[in-house]
């Protein structure tokens, strides 16, 4: 099945706002208007609570037919049944998640260069995340803004699915994919205003 191709990241930002909504109120909204592939991703937690929020994600990602992937954690992807992990450069390597999680699962992997996307294209992976393709407050990085002429270069190198990531606005979406994107991974881009963003975000790459 191809992945969809807004990817959408959860983070505290998210459930950042005056109602105080909770993360689950937030990603049940983006999933109501057709979001279908969500990342738990949390660096701030306790990993027993870290088990509880992924399993209630299973939860409420399943019932709307939706893929679940957990960032980093291959256990925490075994225990709550997540469709797959989404991977560092300096975490476990590819072959050995796909040997723990199966054929099946989906296995994504974080690039920052098309010399990573190509050994990640050799090792198995099923997409690439390729960033920060702009300035992020979100994430940390050691890496500069790749600018999407990055993109351009990964895709004449590799086939594998491509999600830029990384300070990705609306605005940015149609030359993103333009440059041979398949998706876009984002969370400021939907944060605020969820339902309207997500819309936006879905009639943009569907225009695409
Ligand atoms: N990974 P925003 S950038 C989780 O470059 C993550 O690999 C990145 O959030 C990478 O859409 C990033 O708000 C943060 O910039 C994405």
């Amino acid at each position: 099945m191809p992945l969809s191709p807004l990817y959408l990241i959860t983070d505290p930002l998210l459930s950042d706002c005056p109602d105080k909504r909770s993360l689950f109120d937030v990603i049940e909204a983006t999933l109501d208007e057709g979001v279908r592939l969500i990342q738990y991703r949390e660096k701030n937690e306790v990993r027993r609570q870290m088990y509880e929020t992924a399993k209630r994600l299973r939860e409420i990602t399943a019932r709307h037919g939706a893929t679940l992937i957990i960032n980093d954690e291959i256990d925490l992807a075994l225990a709550v049944k997540a469709d797959g992990v989404h991977l560092g450069q300096d975490d476990f390597p590819v072959w050995l998640a796909r040997k723990i999680l199966g054929k099946e699962a989906i296995i994504g992997i974080s690039t920052h260069h098309w010399t990573e996307a190509i050994q990640a294209e050799s090792d198995g992976a099923d997409y690439i995340g390729i960033g920060p393709i702009f300035e992020t407050q979100t994430k940390r990085s050691s890496t500069s803004p790749l600018g999407i002429t990055m993109i351009a270069e990964v895709r004449k190198k590799v086939h594998l699915p491509i999600f830029a990531i990384g300070g990705v606005c609306l605005s940015h979406i149609s030359n993103i994919m333009a440059a041979g994107a398949d998706g876009v991974a984002v969370v400021s881009a939907i944060s605020g205003d969820v339902r309207s963003n997500v819309n936006q975000a879905m009639t943009l790459l569907k225009k695409s």
